[in-house]
């Protein structure tokens, strides 16, 4: 049986929505996973300021891979369209973060699931609530609902 994971995919570099879109067809034709659902396209300004504003967008994946073989497929994808890994939260081509697998917590320096800051942003949780139920809730239990009520839609733009 397949898991269903969500991905959150970033880029404020190089026409941010054409690396989205490349970047969803890596993650259809990438193996042992299949491109479920996408979002919208959302612009927001970068977190750090001075930075050029970012546009985001989650994907659902329907995958066999474990969660550190999607998480090497994640930045072989990332490599792949030209990041470059300089300083931490720098400007970057292509992010992908995954935000859920299945019904996992997982908690290791490489991968921490749900994703740590995806509580906050209005970027990862409005394109998330497209593409699950209303009742959704993270695996550590958390309703998206509540979260959303919490994180305004401010600044955010719906491409
Ligand atoms: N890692 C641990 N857990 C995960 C996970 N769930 N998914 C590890 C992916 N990676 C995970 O990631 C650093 C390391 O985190 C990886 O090697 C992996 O083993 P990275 O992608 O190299 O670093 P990063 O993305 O610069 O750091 P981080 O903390 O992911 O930054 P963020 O949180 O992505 O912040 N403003 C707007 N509007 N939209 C944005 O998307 N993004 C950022 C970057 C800042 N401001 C933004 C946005
Ligand atoms: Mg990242």
């Amino acid at each position: 049986m397949p898991t269903r994971a969500y991905i959150g995919l970033g880029s404020n570099l190089a026409d941010p929505a054409e690396q989205l879109r490349c970047a969803l067809e890596a993650l259809d034709q990438a193996e042992g996973t299949r491109l479920a659902g996408v979002s919208g396209f959302y612009a927001s300004d970068s977190l750090l300021p001075g930075q050029p504003r970012y546009t985001n967008a989650v994907a659902a994946l329907d995958t066999s891979l474990t969660p550190l073989q999607l998480l090497d497929a994640l930045q072989a994808i990332e490599n792949g369209q030209g990041r470059v890994r300089q300083e931490r939260w720098g400007p970057r081509t292509l992010d992908l973060d995954v935000l859920l697998f299945g019904e996992q917590v997982i908690d290791i320096p490489r991968l921490k699931v749900p994703h740590y800051h995806m509580q906050a942003r209005p970027f990862v949780l409005y394109p998330l609530a497209e593409l699950v139920p209303a009742d959704f809730a993270l695996a550590d239990g958390r309703r998206l609902a509540a979260l959303l009520e919490d994180c305004p839609f401010v600044g955010l733009e719906r491409l």
